[in-house]
């Protein structure tokens, strides 16, 4: 049985995202608990853990809960400063990983899959984003999606190249080299050689590219949704407890009933009380009769709060 102090990870294993979180826990040199979810609805286990959020990855550590990649590296770098992975620009180099750079990714695999994609997940992906999945339009897209995808991948190239440096921010992999990387494993984990074809000529990113794939994952070992739910259920939640942290201002009253969405696709709402909210994260608490009480974080950065007094 796990402990309440052990990272658990709920993930699967082609998940992009879930892969990102797993090479930073390799950077660290980390062990941690993996709970494989299903990559798509339902995800019954998940969802009582996390309040309704339902995408990978999600990080467990006791009765608190971490929702989104940004918010889980940025929780593994505070609690595990060594070797120090949140180094210059990470942040804003992984927001735009995520966001831009990934939505070229996700046209070129899905639009070069074409009939390939199992209907059950166009149908999953269509509620999740609440637009056509119209793999017919992303195979359109394929085509002028990859020279989008090289050219981003050519500013990697360029910022080596200048910055003479083995990583983006340095001598050693930080955050940002990861979030960079997961476009590169993403397209590479699904057509390995389109993904050579469109960085042939990149000396400086192969180079790179080998390095950061000398990572690994830290060490792994499988336990079931149920085993975690057990964990929060016996843990007491170590986030903030209320009157802790003040908010900013604008941003949300300590002990009022809020929602949190996320602000792209995946944005059901989860509902809690909130007890800690600054710059960078929003804390909120809430009850299930599987997991009893646990704490949910979320990135400010990508998330909406509203106060459920306050309409819808
Ligand atoms: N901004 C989120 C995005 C996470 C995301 O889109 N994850 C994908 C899998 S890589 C997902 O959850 N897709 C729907 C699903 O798997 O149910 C993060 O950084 O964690």
């Amino acid at each position: 049985m796990p402990r309440s102090d052990d990272i658990i990870l709920h993930h699967y294993d082609a998940s992009p995202f879930s892969n990102k979180v797993r090479m930073l826990l390799g950077l660290k040199g980390l062990a941690w608990q993996s709970v494989v979810t299903p990559n798509m609805m339902p995800k019954p286990d998940l969802v009582s853990l996390t309040g309704g959020y339902r995408r990978a990855p999600v990080m467990q550590i006791g009765a608190d809960i971490y929702c989104d990649s940004q918010v889980i590296m940025a929780e593994i770098e505070r609690r595990f400063p060594e070797p120090l992975a949140d180094v210059g620009p990470s942040w804003p180099i992984n927001l735009w990983a995520d966001r831009i750079w990934f939505q070229h990714s996700v046209a070129i695999i899905f639009g070069s899959l074409g009939d390939k994609v199992d209907p059950a997940f166009i149908e999953d992906r269509e509620k999740l984003s609440g637009r056509p999945f119209d793999v017919k339009a992303m195979a359109a897209a394929a085509e002028p999606a990859k020279a989008q995808w090289r050219a981003q991948a050519g500013w990697i190239e360029s910022a080596l190249t200048s910055s003479k440096t083995d990583f983006l921010c340095g001598a050693t992999a930080t955050i940002a080299d990861l979030a960079a990387y997961m476009n590169i494993w993403f397209l590479a984990s699904v057509f390995p050689d389109m993904a050579s074809d469109l960085l042939k000529g990149f000396d400086q990113l192969n180079g790179w590219r080998a390095s950061i794939e000398q990572i690994g994952q830290g060490e792994r070992q499988e336990i079931s949704g149920a085993d975690a739910i057990m964990v929060a259920a016996e843990a007491e939640p170590a986030e903030t407890t209320p009157g802790q942290a003040e908010p900013e201002a604008g941003l949300g009253m300590i002990g009022e009933k809020v929602i949190v969405s996320a602000d792209d696709y995946g944005r059901d709402p989860i509902a809690g009380e909130l007890i800690a909210c600054d710059h960078q994260r929003t804390v909120i608490r809430r009850t299930d009769s599987a997991t009893g009480t646990v704490t949910i974080t979320f990135p400010q950065v990508g998330f909406l709060m509203r106060e459920t007094t306050k309409g819808a």
